[in-house]
Parts: C-alpha cells; sequence; structure tokens
C-alpha cells in the first residue's frame, strides 16, 4: 500500500514548502495539507485541505480515518521568541500536539510520524563549537524545554510502544516563500527582505552572533530523505543533529553586499540576543551523515544569490 500524509502546521514556513515537495513526490491527492486557518491559493488548490487544531486528537484522527492517512509530520509550533512571551500556550502546543500524535500511532492509526526538533533544545551549558549530537542539554528557554521532553518522549514511545517516530534537530531556516514567524533567527530571513525593498536592515543581534542555519530546499531534502530512509538506518530515536552553515549577521550582510553593494546593516540588540547566546555556534551533524547519508548542498554564497535572485 502506498503512503498517504497529514502536514500539521501545512501554512508556516517550513510546512509550506515541505507540503509542495511531498505532492510532487508522492502525488497531489496523496498529501493532506492542515493548519489552524487557510492558507495560500497554492497551498488551498494544489491538493486536499483541512482546517485542523493540532492539539485537537480526535480532530486529527477523524482526518486521518477520512483520508486513510499513513504518516503524519507535526509541523505546528510556537518558536523561541513567542514563546518566551506566553510560556504555557507553548507548552501546551509543542506538547499536546506531540503526544497527541505519538498515541495515534501507538494506537496503530497510523504508522510513521515526523516531528521536528530544533538547536533551541541544547542550552548555554552545551559546548557551543561542534556541539555533538550527545552532550549537556539545558535549555533556558520554553521552546527549547519543550523540544528536549519531546525528544524524549519520541524515544520513549519508540522503545516502549514500537512507534515510527523520526526527528531533526532543525537550525534556522531560511527561505523567501513564507516568512518564519516568532523565532530567533528569523533575522537570517529578515535581512534579505529588506536588504532588497530597502537596502538597509537594523538586526536584532549582535554582528559577531553566530548561529547554525539552513537553506529551505536542504531543509525539505532532509526532512523527506529521513522519512524515506531505511528503518535499520535510523540509530537516533530521540532527535538528529543537522548543519549545513554556521554564520554571523556581519558575515550574512558582506554575502548581500557582493550583490546589493549599498546594503547596509545596524545593530540593536533585544532580548532575542540571550536567546541566541544560550544556543550553539557550529553543529556536528557527523551521525545524520554516517546513518542516513544526509549531505548540504547550500553553502551561504549560493543560498545569497538564490534568495536574491528570487526577492528581486
Ligand atoms: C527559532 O529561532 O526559534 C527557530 C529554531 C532555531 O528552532 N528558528
Amino acid at each position: 500500500m502506498s503512503d498517504t500524509i497529514l502536514i500539521i502546521g501545512a501554512c508556516g514556513q517550513i510546512g509550506t514548502e515541505l507540503t509542495q515537495k511531498l505532492r510532487d513526490v508522492y502525488g497531489k491527492e496523496n498529501v493532506i495539507a492542515s493548519d489552524i486557518r487557510e492558507g495560500s491559493e497554492e497551498m488551498m488548490t494544489s491538493g486536499p485541505f483541512e482546517i485542523l487544531d493540532a492539539t485537537d486528537k480526535p480532530g486529527i484522527l477523524k482526518i486521518v480515518q477520512k483520508y486513510k492517512v499513513t504518516q503524519v509530520y507535526l509541523m505546528a509550533a510556537m518558536l523561541s521568541a513567542t514563546g518566551e512571551k506566553f510560556p504555557h500556550k507553548a507548552w501546551e502546543l509543542n506538547m499536546t500536539s506531540l503526544l497527541g500524535v505519538l498515541d495515534l500511532a501507538k494506537e496503530k492509526h497510523i504508522k510513521q510520524v515526523y516531528w521536528p526538533s530544533s538547536i533551541a533544545s541544547f542550552g548555554p551549558t552545551s559546548p557551543k563549537i561542534n556541539t555533538p549530537q550527545q552532550t549537556v542539554m539545558e535549555p533556558t528557554t520554553v521552546y527549547g524545554i519543550s523540544k528536549l521532553a519531546g525528544e524524549h518522549w519520541c524515544n520513549y514511545y519508540h522503545e516502549k510502544y514500537g512507534v515510527d517516530v523520526r526527528s531533526i534537530r532543525y537550525p534556522g531556516i531560511i527561505s523567501w516563500k513564507t516568512k518564519p514567524g516568532g523565532g530567533t533567527t528569523d533575522y537570517a530571513v529578515d535581512i534579505y527582505f529588506q536588504a532588497t525593498e530597502k537596502k538597509t536592515y537594523e538586526c536584532f543581534l549582535t554582528e559577531n552572533t553566530r548561529l547554525p542555519m539552513m537553506y529551505m530546499q536542504d531543509a525539505v531534502n532532509a526532512t523527506i530523505q529521513i522519512m524515506q530512509a531505511d528503518v535499520a538506518d535510523i540509530k537516533t530515536r530521540t532527535s538528529y543533529n543537522l548543519a549545513a552553515i554556521s554564520f554571523t549577521p556581519k558575515e550574512i550582510a558582506a554575502a548581500i553586499r557582493k550583490y546589493i553593494p549599498e546594503f547596509e546593516i545596524s545593530y540593536k540588540e533585544d532580548f532575542r540576543q540571550a536567546i541566541a547566546d544560550s544556543w550553539p555556534q557550529v553543529i556536528d551533524d557527523s551521525k545524520a551523515r554516517e546513518d542516513w547519508g544526509w549531505a548540504h548542498k547550500f553553502d551561504l554564497d549560493l543560498m545569497t544569490k538564490d534568495m536574491l535572485e528570487n526577492l528581486g
């Protein structure tokens, strides 16, 4: 039997592009997009779409049964910066949605689950350079706490009930189709929009704040690759470190200046600086590369060229 996929949170930054790619790969009728509200015209017309609250387990089950869904990609989440403003809401959304979907897999309604973790699951006591797959993890944001707890719930459901759940710790994701909302790495998306629109950008992080990042095409490919990998190759059931590029605001501004020489950046840090300072700078993702063959394609220059071509 072929796979039928449900994406929860399909209208978010990653969900939007993941949905289109999955529709290309699996056929549009086999990929059901869902979100709490309607999405772009492309999203609504390129395949089935359902309004769905990620925390509503009976509502998810109804859709699973209606379409005979076999795989769920749970992309709905409240990110780091918004999570600090609404800690209880962040915990409620991030944990209730995950436990509901894991239960549906445990109850054998679905066969496979994808759930994203994040570099936010690390904290200030984790090594900052070449942060290993397994190390000290003491996150200081609610988002990070929910991601670390979620990783261990995934592992628990796998060990205890045999649930086939797979996960990646995403770095900051950069894209031009849909903007992210409420994250700390969002500056690396906004900077491209402002560079093309206004030729200037005021950054909320300081110039030498280095963070792990990745272009959307790489993130979408990694997500589908881990889900398609042979079950024997998935040896980590908490979440895999995943890396591509690491840069600072000063370095991304210099990369943009190669194409827009008059571009200017200024710096005015806000509360997101403390979040960024608590995260790794460079991630060691050798486990993902060894176990299921992960390899990134986009470096800073290639990504900058593609972003500016698409936004220009
Ligand atoms: C955020 O900044 O909160 C996210 C993330 C790194 O998970 N982009």
